[in-house]
């Protein structure tokens, strides 16, 4: 359920020439990293998102300025803003996603637990909605 989604604080490393924050499997992320896939210049006022995975799950930063996920189990609705490199999303399978109010400039960076398949993906919220009720 969208209870099972949660934003998790990333370790900082932190000097006076900045910080670092790492991703490695098995040490701060709970699956193996099998993709990782960046979105950029989303132009003012669009909207993406609009589906559900069935099996992928992922943690999903703000790795520059901010943006908006609605995270819909299909009885409940929650909106997570993230506008903090140290901070990760993690959205569990079958979970319906959208993205908004990405702010000039962001760059919302994804590590994602199973390869590209389009067979992966619920894009239809009725088929969402059916599959959430039976499986
Ligand atoms: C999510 C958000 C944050 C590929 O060819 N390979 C890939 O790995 C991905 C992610 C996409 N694509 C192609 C497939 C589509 O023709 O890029 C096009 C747009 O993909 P999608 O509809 O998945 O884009 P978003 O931004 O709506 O959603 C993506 C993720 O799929 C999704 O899980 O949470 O980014």
């Amino acid at each position: 359920s969208i209870d099972d989604c949660k934003v998790v604080e990333l370790p900082i490393v932190h000097n006076a020439s900045g910080n670092i924050t790492v991703m490695e499997n098995n040490m701060n992320i709970p699956f193996a990293i099998r993709r990782i896939y960046y979105l950029y210049d989303v132009p003012m006022g669009a909207e993406r998102g609009g589906h559900a995975h069935y099996e992928l799950q992922q943690y999903v930063v703000a790795a520059s300025g901010s943006f908006t996920f609605i995270l819909d189990d299909g009885e409940n609705k929650k909106e997570v803003f993230l506008n903090h490199p140290n901070k990760a999303l993690h959205i569990v399978p079958g979970i319906w996603r959208e993205m908004k109010d990405f702010s000039s400039g962001s760059i919302c960076l994804v590590f994602a637990s199973i390869e590209y398949a389009e067979s992966d993906y619920i894009r239809e919220y009725n088929q969402f909605l059916n599959f959430r009720k039976n499986g």
